[in-house]
């Protein structure tokens, strides 16, 4: 295509903190190597094609805003393909280096499951080009198992069991596709997998089968030798009143229960982690403990509304505990941070993408810089460290070597003084980590 979708736009350039470009990173500085690699390797950023390409900026009281000139506003396969290249212009002209897909978000579903796989084959046609031409990967792909009304009650924990079946054969044909564009992950998110209410639900049975859906997802993909992750992102409620994969405690316990942990990471996303009454980092340091952070669903809820409003990050606080996580953990391997945000009803410009993913991208930019800051400070690891240096020696390193129960740990306490606490400290902490932001 020779049209451009954005004319008027120019490749965004980093131009620092001086900049009054609106149209200009002012923190993120892709090659700027921060604690050891560039920026973009600490990010790998991704956009959402469902929100970018996709979303109409409907509410509950009206219909869509978004101004998209590209787009022809029908359902054909055209429309698709031609779409494909104004999200790789945007993405381009963005200086992202990977996307996630729904598989109905790039194609359009057809009137029988083998017309859907043949539009979502033609897409992926122009996908694949449009990837060599720019060198843009897919982070990951996944399937919209919730707007068809056939999901109505759910896909694979629908009472239904045709609809489990129909459900298997979109997303193994949507694994297909993610493997042929290279994609490095795949995701699972809960959809309709769920209830209204349990007057009509037989939960244990509901929850067997997701995991026996999972399984047979795992079973395929080693099948078809697709080596990329598999990801479960945690969401507590909407559209359900609750989802079975509520909050990541309860995805790992759901994991651990059905034999499919080392199979499945996480994909955490920050909206879900505050409707679930979490912080994200508290997400976070769930996963990690159990080595299970996979990737990254980068938004912002907004704490006065209590839905899922997925708005650009732009907390300065919030990025800066996301990337002490992740430098903690040594970075992502396969995962990325995927943009799954979408610009307000009123910002309904094309420019308006723009300007979100750049306080989007500034927003971590500045968050890592001040994260890995603080951990080459020293001091917040050194009181961590300190607070449980109890456990160093003595007793404490017996207990946590299992080298002592219960009647030696009464004859210790009854030999010793009264146990001495130290303070907390969180105010003065809340202090130090407000040095640096
Ligand atoms: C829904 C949500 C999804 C997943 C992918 O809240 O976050 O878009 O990220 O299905
Ligand atoms: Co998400």
């Amino acid at each position: 295509m020779s049209d451009e979708a954005f004319p008027d736009i120019p490749k965004i350039e980093f131009e620092g903190p001086d900049s009054k470009n609106p149209l200009a990173f002012k923190h993120y500085n892709k090659d700027e190597v921060v604690g050891g690699k560039p920026m973009k390797d600490h990010f790998r950023f991704g956009v959402a094609y469902w929100h970018a390409m996709r979303n109409p900026l409907a509410d509950p009281f009206g219909g869509g805003t978004a101004e998209r000139p590209w787009d022809d506003g029908t359902e054909s396969v055209a429309n698709a393909q031609r779409r494909v290249w104004a999200a790789f212009e945007f993405m381009q002209k963005l200086g992202v280096d990977y996307y996630c897909f729904h598989d109905r978000d790039v194609a359009p579903e057809g009137k029988t499951l083998a017309e859907s796989h043949a539009n979502l084959d033609a897409v992926a046609d122009e996908l694949e080009k449009a990837q060599k031409e720019t060198g843009i990967k897919l982070l990951w792909g996944t399937a919209c198992l919730f707007a068809n009304k056939r999901y109505n009650q759910g896909a694979a924990t629908s009472p239904y069991a045709d609809v489990f079946a129909y459900a298997a054969g979109q997303v193994k044909k949507a694994i297909e596709v993610t493997h042929r564009l290279g994609g490095e992950g795949y995701t699972f998110w809960g959809g309709r997998e769920g209830y209204s209410t349990l007057w009509n639900t037989d939960l244990k049975r509901e929850l067997d089968h997701l995991a026996k859906f999972l399984h047979m997802a795992v079973d395929y993909k080693k099948k078809i030798g697709f080596t990329g992750q598999f990801y479960i992102e945690p969401k507590p409620k909407e559209p359900t009143t609750h989802q079975y994969d509520s909050d990541s405690a309860a995805c790992l316990n759901f994991l651990r229960e059905h034999g499919l942990m080392g199979e499945l990471k996480l994909n955490i996303e920050t909206n879900h982690a505050i409707l679930a009454g979490h912080t994200m980092m508290h997400e976070l340091e769930v996963a990690m403990a159990a080595d299970a952070l996979g990737s990254i669903d980068a938004n912002a809820g907004d704490e006065l509304i209590g839905w899922d409003t997925d708005q650009f990050p732009t907390d300065i606080y919030v990025t800066t505990q996301i990337m002490l996580c992740l430098l903690r953990m040594g970075g992502f391997t396969t995962g990325g941070l995927n943009f799954d945000a979408k610009v307000r009803r009123e910002s309904f410009e094309p420019v308006d993408l723009f300007h979100a993913h750049i306080g989007g991208m500034d927003a971590f930019a500045r968050g890592l810089k001040i994260a890995n800051a603080i951990l080459e400070d020293g001091r917040w690891v050194a009181f961590r460290k300190e607070r449980y240096s109890s456990w160093e020696q003595g007793i404490g390193a017996k207990i946590e070597n299992g080298e002592a129960g219960f009647e030696e740990l009464e004859k210790y306490a009854l030999e010793s003084a009264e146990p001495v606490t130290a303070s907390g400290r969180q105010e003065m902490l809340e202090n130090l980590i407000n040095e640096f932001i």
